[in-house]
């Protein structure tokens, strides 16, 4: 009788590094590819570009692959144990980092019924693959729709802030491996306050719409995550209505729009400014105007709310939310500037009373020491770092010009800088 064989895919793309595993495996016996399902690619890389069904259909049309299956999770302990292969075939990438415990895994399961790994010198993704790639998760369309995607997916993402191309590739490129996977954050956050502390000007809507999207095209031209905007209070009705156009046309996710009329100061001002809230009517009729004005689903109109900054109250809070959500938003925002999670965390248990699945966004700047786990377990879905980036570089530069000053010359501000050759080469120039 033949041996049976497994290799379990997670990519897209098929490129002659599969197809020589593939056909290697073969070799071995009868190969069932396991397709591993979008949420588990999404928890650990990029969402997968092409539908389940589609990298399916890809697999069962190679010569050399018996079946094709749906492999659930990183962990192959369910399909091992449904299919019993006398071999798992593998690239040998997996031996180190988050991985080596999944294979560890696989190894001791597969000695249930003495089966083997079998593994192949791994080989990356081609180059001349990559800008395919690349550009196919660069373009407008595909990028607007990764937001709710990844949504759908994990079920919580993490966003941290970005103001210009350079804090776009920091948000795009940082990982850390822990022992449960790689992790990133999933998308950016353009902050009002960000973009215009960047631009030397304070937050109070001074900054134009054609001064936003600059950025957002500055940001846009070098990374491929989803991006959020932060739009202030929207503006009129009638500006509102064409802005959101031109960021879904552009490939903007989501805009978050709060529900403040007049001279908007920083929500981080708490009650210290004077702050008008809307109406809960006339920002349900802002919601259902952007709504009516998109020409897509996959664009996000999120309601932020400014109840509890405002001293307004929970029970204020939960009903113009709930009005918002009937009005079309897809999302709610709920901010405060207490130093404790408390009202946030009370809010979110409350409003999921009422509501189990719309998006909650929450922007733990000031309550900073609440964690993502506990802020998640509450109910909360997107879990923003609205100005950390701009924060963190302020200083560090302000230290070095006072250094510089100080010695009359820039020796002493070396130790705060980036090395010279560092700087020239961390921007590719192809
Ligand atoms: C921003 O980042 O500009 C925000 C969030 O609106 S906050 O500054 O906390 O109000
Ligand atoms: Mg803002």
């Amino acid at each position: 009788m033949k041996k049976k064989v497994y290799a379990c895919f997670s990519t897209d793309v098929i490129h002659c590094g599969h197809l020589n595993i593939i056909k290697k495996a073969s070799e071995l016996g009868e190969l069932t590819v396991g397709v591993l399902a979008d949420e588990a690619i999404a928890s650990y890389k990029r969402y997968p570009l092409i539908s389940l069904e589609s990298r399916m259909e890809m697999f069962r049309n190679l010569r050399g692959v018996s079946n094709v299956v749906v492999q659930e999770s990183l962990d192959y302990t369910r399909i091992l144990s449904e299919l019993k292969p006398d071999y798992v075939v593998h690239g040998d990438e997996w031996r180190i980092g988050f991985q080596a415990g999944i294979r560890q895994k696989v190894i001791e399961k597969l000695k249930e019924w003495q089966g083997e790994l079998i593994e192949f010198p791994y080989s990356p993704i081609p180059t001349e693959t990559q800008p395919k790639l690349d550009k196919a998760l660069y373009m407008p369309e595909y990028r607007r729709s990764r937001l709710k995607k990844l949504l759908e997916y994990k079920g919580h993402i993490s966003v941290l802030e970005a103001h210009n191309g350079l804090t776009g590739l920091i948000v795009e490129n940082t990982h850390v491996e822990k022992k449960d996977g790689v992790h990133e954050f999933d998308a950016m956050w353009v902050s009002s306050l960000c973009d215009s502390t960047a631009k030397g000007k304070p937050d109070i809507e001074l900054v134009d719409m054609s001064s936003r999207i600059h950025t957002l095209e500055e940001i846009m031209d070098v990374t491929t995550k989803p991006i959020i905007l932060d739009g202030d209070t929207g503006g009129a009705i009638e500006h509102f209505v064409f802005n959101i156009r031109t960021l879904e046309r552009i490939g903007i996710s989501a805009i978050i729009i709060e529900d403040k009329i007049g001279s908007k100061r920083n929500s981080l001002f708490g009650t210290e400014a004077e702050q008008v809230q809307d109406e809960p009517a006339s920002f349900c009729r802002k919601i259902r105007a952007g709504k009516d004005a998109l020409k897509t689903k996959d664009f996000m109109i999120i309601a932020r709310c400014e109840s509890l900054i405002l001293g307004k109250g929970l029970d204020d809070a939960i009903n113009r939310c709930i009005a918002y959500v009937e009005a079309g938003a897809d999302g709610i925002m709920i901010h405060s500037c207490k130093e404790t999670p408390d009202e946030v965390l009370e809010f979110c248990r409350t409003f999921r009373k009422y509501n189990r699945l719309i998006p909650i966004v929450v922007v733990p700047t000031t309550y900073n020491c609440v964690t993502e786990d506990i802020l998640i377990k509450n109910g909360a879905n997107i879990i923003i770092y609205a100005n950390h980036l701009i924060r963190s570089a302020f200083p560090a530069m302000q230290k070095t010009a006072q250094t510089i000053l100080e010695y009359g010359r820039s020796l002493e501000a070396e130790k705060y800088c980036m090395g010279i050759k560092q700087i020239l080469s961390l921007i590719p120039d192809r």
